[in-house]
């Protein structure tokens, strides 16, 4: 007669097994400076995912997909490893089988992430020993608690099943779990400090200022320069790729006459420009906040490619970040001299590790998914046919210049508002081309031209006022901007797929007496 263990008890050290299992495997990958492989399964995913799924998950989650998507792996993980254990409970060799496939499956999915090398492969493969290794501990352990050896007849139910001592091993393997996950976490912690803590204190002197002061008091709710904690932050980075800036730099190569590699204290040697410019998201909804100002701080990319001498065949501009992401836009951009930029600063600081330090790209007037690279890698001047930036086969258009859009900001949709003299403020943007007017509507009324803040550069929002006497009831103010092209921003309402939202931005709310 074999004494097995109760299936619930063998999930239940399946459980346990394979929470020491991921905690191992994060440590490791700290350690060793490579992607958790519970991330790198997570961008795997990302990477397949189909865009309806995807446009499903943000517009459901919005910019917390990421924490969602990696909470679903936890419960996977966890559901799947209850059900190794409690299918183990007479055969270790099939844990140790099940184990195995999920070591085959984060080497498969870190084999896919850029960079990758020997030691990306020890986290997953330690972490599964880890987890083979609690498991024969603890269901050992508990086969002698459930069959105690008091037992007088095999055969029967167990007499003795000592509780404490149960809760003892089970807390003790969850402790070290628990102590090794807050171990991996501090090693990463530490490491993005000392990564922080090399970057020299102070950007580079500006040597080409091209930003006024502007009027911080003329919007009554919003900053001119969006602050960067309040910036948006898109991207499809499951975990920020924390960069040693010692070690990183960029190629500049393909149809070039002169290739370049350039290293972080190369980049902040170089002329430094800073400019005020307004980005956005393509996936921007109308009225949405996916767009922000920042003054971005670094070289220009037309003195770069001056530098490199591009080919006469080379057509797209196209640039790879650290963890893989690509994206590309024509040459034409970076030299008709708009002030298309390698960034290393924003707001007057480095560049936030979020925001694609050590360096990214911001090209006046394109929406970022074509052009804004973060953990900027590398550039390359290629054809069309020759690459094609990561959005585009997932129906995203290949040209896309960010279009002219308004905003409504004050009074917010639905709030209550008191009759009599109110103050209606939003922001305009039409990149590159500058936003020449904007007009308001109350209800069906005429249009009337509202008041902008100062004029900073074609490439930087505006800031709209107008004042309004409130009668009581039910109110729509709608907005709309005319850029200096003379186009009027239409009304059409269109989707942001696939090169950006259309019509006019509106908001209802009730004036009380
Ligand atoms: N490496 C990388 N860079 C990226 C992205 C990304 O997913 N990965 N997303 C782009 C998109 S879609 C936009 S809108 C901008 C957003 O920049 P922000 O997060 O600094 O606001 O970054 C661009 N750069
Ligand atoms: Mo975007």
């Amino acid at each position: 007669m074999n004494r097995t263990l109760p299936r619930r008890l063998g999930g239940l050290a399946g459980l346990v097994s394979g929470t020491f299992a991921v905690a191992v495997g994060v440590l490791v990958a700290a350690l060793f400076e490579r992607p958790s492989p519970i991330d790198a399964v997570g961008s795997s995913f990302i990477d397949r995912t189909p865009t309806w799924l995807r446009e499903w998950a943000i517009d459901t989650f919005g910019t917390s997909d990421k924490a969602v998507l990696r909470g679903g792996i936890y419960v996977v993980l966890a559901l799947a490893s209850c059900g190794l254990g409690a299918l183990s409970t007479t055969r270790l060799s099939r844990f140790v089988l099940g184990a195995a496939i999920f070591a085959v499956l984060g080497s498969a999915a870190l084999a896919e992430r850029p960079g990758h090398g020997f030691t990306s492969h020890l986290a997953p493969w330690v972490g599964i020993v880890g987890g083979i290794g609690a498991f024969t501990v603890v269901t050992e352990r508990w086969r002698e608690l459930w069959w105690d050896r008091r037992t007088p007849h095999e055969s029967r139910a167990p007499l003795g099943w000592d509780r404490r001592r149960f809760f003892r091993t089970t807390a003790t393997i969850g402790a070290a779990a628990a102590v090794t996950g807050v171990v991996g976490r501090a090693v990463s912690t530490r490491r993005r400090d000392d990564y922080a803590a090399a970057v020299p204190d102070a950007l580079p002197a500006v040597d080409d200022p091209g930003t006024p002061l502007v009027d911080e008091s003329f919007h009554p709710t919003q900053p001119f320069v969006t602050p960067v904690g309040d910036f948006y932050c898109i991207d499809t980075a499951l975990s920020i790729p924390y960069t040693n800036v010692d070690k990183w730099s960029l190629s500049i190569g393909g149809l070039v006459d002169r290739p370049l590699v350039l290293t972080y204290d190369d980049l902040r040697q170089r002329p430094q420009v800073e400019r005020m410019i307004t980005i956005a998201c393509v996936s921007n909804e109308v009225g949405g906040r996916y767009v922000g100002n920042a003054v971005w701080q670094g070289v220009l990319l037309a003195d770069l490619l001056d530098d490199v001498g591009v080919r006469p065949e080379a057509e797209q501009l196209f640039s790879r970040s650290i963890d893989g992401w690509t994206s590309g836009f024509p040459i034409e951009v970076a030299r008709d001299g708009r002030d298309a930029m390698i960034a290393i600063g924003m707001n007057g600081e480095s560049l936030p590790f979020e925001h694609g330090f050590p360096a990214r790209l911001i090209v006046p007037g394109l929406y970022g998914y074509v052009s804004a690279t973060k953990w900027l890698s590398s550039i390359e001047l290629t054809t069309w046919a020759d690459d094609v930036g990561y959005w585009v086969p997932l129906g995203w258009s290949r040209l896309a210049p960010i279009k002219t859009q308004s905003r409504i900001d004050v009074p917010r949709s639905g709030e209550r508002v008191k009759a009599g003299r109110h103050r209606l403020a939003g922001v305009a943007w039409a990149t590159h081309t500058g936003i020449e007017r904007v007009e308001v509507r109350i209800d069906e009324g005429d249009w009337q031209e509202a008041e902008l803040s100062r004029d900073v550069s074609d490439d930087t929002w505006r800031q709209w006022i107008l004042d309004w006497d409130a009668t009581p009831g039910e109110h729509r103010v709608t907005v709309r901007a005319t850029d200096r092209s003379g186009y009027v921003q239409t009304s059409e309402q269109r989707a942001p797929a696939p090169d950006g939202a259309t019509g006019w931005h509106s908001r209802s709310f009730k004036v009380e007496d």
